[in-house]
């Protein structure tokens, strides 16, 4: 199967139903433009109903399975998703842009993350039984229903797997519309996949968000929505789900600060993991980190050593081994990076354009941009208040760590936040009253997170939480089934 007629065959195939007719729209090389990646379909609403019908059907056969047997299967399907991971990962970087490292990571966690959720399926079956000597009652966890994935462009297998994997674990039967801007690599993984599970438990609807997106989140059988994306796209989805009262998660956008003491040793070693954890992705990631506060000690020696080692960054055709950074993943992605950066230069900010092109990087046909560090700009500077999501970050100094928490707390985000110092009690303390999901000491980056530790975002990052547990949890309901011999403790109405 070709790559440019995967997403029309793949999500009928997914469905169950026999095929249908739809508007392909073109996924475009953000390297390179003029290159047609592939194609994806535009589902209609009556194909969406179809498919939502049929995750519904598949829904009481994936739960009466049980959940060895669930994760009996899953376990096979991420043993078959270990093969083709450097195709897949090269399909994913000519539609996404990274480089192919990242790629491979993204790709790369669909395996890891089914055989995690299936050893953790094992554990399901229990049910807690309580008897005391008013009777019985039974703890049961129940599937919620059929469940709707919305994927981002950024880390679009992962981020799918991420929730995907623990609602299959939970006995849901999963609906996942793949971004609009990077759906090829993600559906190739969903075809491996659903050829290891009984048909109509994982299904693909192609298409763009306003469409086929909202006609998922508003179908009434659909009882989960996992949404991945912008703040904004995340108001509307709530909104979407209200009518139904369907059970909603959210992982947002962040602005997350990096608080950098007195007490930092400023070496080699801080400078590239906080290089890493700014320009991962070409900026593109929801934990990135997005401004950086430096104590006033500190300040110029950080600057300088920072801006020296984000000189080193190449950014070309993340295809090409000697690239760092790729383009951005779109053309709204670049205006909007390219116009905060004139706007911070209006309001007095320096911006030190750094780093060089990779000499075949084909840069008037690609959504290039060069590494910028920002420095001059007050804590109200648009460039501080927003998430910009590209390649640029701004330093901020402060003079006493009551300020920085409240410069780092002075957002509508809450996602991910760390310190750094060697003094880990003391940073581990400070950490305690930062307003985010995360707080890292001495790390920030993909991974930093793992599945002993809930993820997700406070204030508008998000809803729910994500990670082991914690996610079977937000895709399972709570059943008390009770039978109890002596129900007057609790006192009726008086009987005459
Ligand atoms: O994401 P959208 P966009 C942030 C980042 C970025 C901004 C916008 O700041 O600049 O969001 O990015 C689907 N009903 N993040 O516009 O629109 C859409 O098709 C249902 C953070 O690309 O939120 C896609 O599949 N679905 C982030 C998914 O939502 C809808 C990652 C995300 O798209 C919809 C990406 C609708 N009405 C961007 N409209 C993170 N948290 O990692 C769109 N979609």
């Amino acid at each position: 199967m070709s790559s440019s007629t995967l997403p029309l065959s793949t999500a009928a195939v997914l469905s169950g139903s026999a095929g249908f007719a739809a508007e392909l729209a073109p996924v475009l090389n953000p390297a390179r433009t003029s290159e047609v990646v592939g194609w994806y379909a535009q589902a209609s609403v009556e194909v969406v109903d179809d498919v939502v019908r049929a995750a519904a059907a598949a829904a009481p056969l994936w739960d009466a399975l049980g959940a060895l047997e669930r994760g009996r299967l899953m376990a096979a399907a991420a043993t078959a998703l270990e093969h083709g991971i450097d195709e897949r990962a090269e399909l994913l970087t000519r539609e996404q842009g990274k480089v192919l490292w990242e790629s491979r990571l993204d790709v790369g966690g669909a395996p890891r993350l089914l055989d995690y959720y299936a050893g953790l399926a094992a554990t399901l079956d229990t049910e807690e039984v309580v008897h005391d000597e008013r009777g019985t009652t039974v703890i049961r966890r129940v599937p919620i229903g059929p469940t709707v994935v919305i994927v981002p462009w950024n880390y679009p297998v992962y981020l799918c797997m991420m929730v995907l994997a623990p609602a299959l674990a939970a006995g849901n039967p999963v609906i996942v519309k793949p971004s609009e801007l990077a759906p090829l690599a993600l559906t190739e993984t969903l075809a491996i996949l659903a050829r290891h599970l009984p048909p109509g438990v994982v299904n693909v609807v192609p298409g763009t968000g306003p469409a086929a997106g909202a006609a998922l989140v508003g179908h009434p059988l659909v009882r989960k929505v996992l949404f991945t994306g912008g703040t904004q796209t995340g108001r509307s989805v709530l909104r979407g789900a209200a009518e139904n009262i369907t059970s909603v998660s959210l992982e947002l956008g962040g602005n997350d600060p990096a608080v950098i003491l007195e007490s930092a040793v400023v070496d080699d070693q801080l400078i590239r993991e906080i290089r890493r954890s700014v320009y991962t992705c070409t900026g593109q990631v929801c934990f990135n980190i997005k401004r950086l506060y430096v104590h006033r000690s500190r300040y110029d020696e950080f600057v300088e050593q920072f801006k020296s080692a984000v000189d080193e960054i190449v950014v070309g055709d993340g295809l090409h081994p000697e690239s760092t950074i790729g383009p951005l993943n779109n053309r709204r992605q670049w205006e909007s990076v390219t116009a905060l950066i004139a706007e911070t230069e209006r309001q007095g900010g320096t911006v030190d354009v750094l780093g060089r092109a990779h000499p075949e990087a084909r840069w008037n046909d690609g959504h290039f941009m060069l590494p910028s560090v920002i420095t001059g700009v007050g804590h109200e500077a648009s460039v501080v208040g927003c998430e910009q999501f590209g390649p640029t970050v701004p330093i901020l100094p402060f003079d006493d760590e009551d300020e920085a928490v409240r410069m780092a707390n002075d957002t509508e985000f809450g996602l991910a936040a760390s310190v750094w110092s060697s003094d880990i009690d003391h940073a581990l303390a400070l950490g305690r009253r930062i307003e985010a999901g995360s707080v890292f000491v001495n790390s920030h980056r993909v991974g930093s997170s793992d599945m002993t530790m809930p993820f997700g975002g406070m204030k508008r990052s998000g809803l729910g939480r994500n990670h082991g547990m914690w996610a079977i949890d937000e895709c399972s309901e709570l059943q008390a089934l009770s039978h109890r011999l002596d129900t007057a403790s609790f006192p009726g109405p008086p009987t005459h």
